[in-house]
């Protein structure tokens, strides 16, 4: 990726395919004069306001290619702080893909995915936890993760990272004073209350690192109904979800894939898996999707174990489940199972029980937690920092040398800069930038 920054770029802002507007963006030095070619507004004026939307043309060699509205944002009121244009064409990608050609051929050079966002990071704009948060925003499966990302976007992630660099700042202030003035330090105590200090520290840091309410916040929580055949899995899947996904027939053993469904509750997303009914199967195909099945429940956050209330012989789970939750099925017909203990009648005919299942959901959620990091990279920087400083204080207890603690706290100070980028490598700005989408 171009650090340089020296040429002006330009790719679609919106995604491909059809729809009822599709935007070009142009950023660098010569995105003013590139719109003044391409572009021809339908009252002439003598040049283009910033932040004004004009009605016109875009144009390629004279010859029109859609009427559009551009827009210029002179630097640095801008996205990225340069000059920016936006074409705002129709959605077809016919369309897009002319008047992107009209721009590249005055000059512009395509854009890399997430250079425009790069750009602003260059620039000063954001910080980098900033710029991953608008990748974030921009894949959020959920409405509260998309919040998350939006309050990270406005600092959340910095707002947690610099008090801890405070205290890190002071901490080495601490240990420098020690090292430099041991007539006046009494090198036992200092190394002490440091040993203390870095503990603490690497307590609240460590508090945050929440893998698992990570993992809920960006992929969702993860349920898994099972049981045996015709126990009305695919059915409870279907009424959860208010949709016919999956197939339902009275013929045990219908459903033999995991079929997969989304479902929001209280803004966020829970995955449904409605799986193979269990039983010792003959067909190939059936015995895979047990597998499947099982493989589903090992890594589900909540397991559904069905027992279908009309068969006095309907299987209980089995053992190595991961502590399901068991629902008696078909409560709407004549029951003809003794319920076992703590099991929760259902029924999808109906509607019974339903919200008792939701509530399952519901509380799963809540005790997945919260974490202040919303990436996995801030994780994995945070989870350095505390071992670092773990370490310090583990050298500041032994009675070695100061300077030996204090490579630590080093240590754990650079991990904790790396969130933020301020010493962010050429090689991890690629990397956090190259998975974003291109025209952002
Ligand atoms: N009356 C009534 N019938 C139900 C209910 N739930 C499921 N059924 C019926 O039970 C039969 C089996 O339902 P499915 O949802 O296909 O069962 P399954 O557990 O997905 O079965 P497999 O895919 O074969 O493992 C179908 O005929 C459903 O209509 C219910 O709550 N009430
Ligand atoms: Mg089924």
């Amino acid at each position: 990726m171009d650090l340089q920054m020296l040429d002006t770029i330009a790719a679609p802002a919106t995604a491909p395919g059809q729809a009822g507007i599709g935007i070009i963006r142009i950023s660098g030095s010569r995105a003013a004069d590139i719109l003044s070619r391409v572009f021809v507004p339908r009252r002439p004026v003598p040049a283009l306001e910033s932040h004004r939307l004009y009605l016109g043309r875009i144009v390629r060699g004279g010859e029109p290619i859609d009427e559009c509205m551009a827009v210029l944002m002179r630097a640095p009121a801008s996205y990225t702080r340069e000059d920016v244009a936006e074409l705002q064409l129709h959605g077809s990608p016919l369309t897009m893909k002319l008047a992107l050609d009209a721009v590249l051929s005055c000059g512009a050079r395509p854009a890399e995915p997430g250079e425009f966002t790069l750009r602003a990071f260059l620039n000063g704009r954001i910080d980098l936890s900033q710029a991953e948060s608008v990748m974030q925003l921009i894949r959020a499966s959920s409405e509260r993760s998309a919040q998350k990302a939006l309050r990270q976007l406005e600092g959340g992630a910095s707002a947690f990272v610099s008090p801890l660099q405070s205290r890190l700042t002071e901490l080495l202030a601490r240990l420098e004073a020690a090292i430099d003035y041991p007539e006046e330090v009494e090198e036992q105590l200092a190394a002490r209350e440091l040993a203390d200090s870095c503990t603490a520290l690497a307590r609240d840091i460590s508090a945050a690192v929440n893998e698992r309410a990570l993992r809920v916040q960006e992929k969702g929580l993860e349920a898994a109904l099972l049981g045996a055949p015709n126990a009305g899995k695919s059915t409870l899947l279907n009424a959860l979800l208010l949709e016919d996904k999956a197939i339902v027939t009275p013929t045990p053993g219908t459903t033999r894939d995991v079929v997969e469904g989304e479902l929001y509750l209280d803004g966020c997303l829970v995955r449904l898996y409605d799986t193979a009914g269990l039983r010792d199967a003959q067909d190939q195909a059936e015995q895979i999707g047990i597998s499947r099945a099982l493989a589903a429940a090992r890594q589900a956050d909540v397991v559904f174990w069905l027992m279908d209330g009309t068969d006095p012989a309907a299987p209980p789970p089995p053992d190595g489940l991961p502590s399901p939750h068991i629902l008696v099925t078909k409560a709407d017909l004549p029951q003809r199972l003794i319920p076992p203990c703590g099991s929760i009648p259902i029924s999808a005919e109906t509607g019974l029980g339903l919200s008792r299942v939701r509530d399952i959901l519901k509380a799963a959620l809540s005790s997945a937690g919260e974490t202040p990091l919303s990436s996995r990279r801030h994780m994995a920087l945070c989870k350095e920092a505390a071992s670092s400083l773990q370490e310090a204080a583990a050298a500041f207890s032994s009675g070695a040398p100061l300077e030996f603690g204090a490579v630590c706290l080093h240590e754990a100070m650079d991990r904790l800069s790396l969130i933020t980028g301020a010493n962010a490598t050429e090689t991890l700005l690629d990397q956090i930038f190259s998975q974003f989408c291109v025209g952002k």
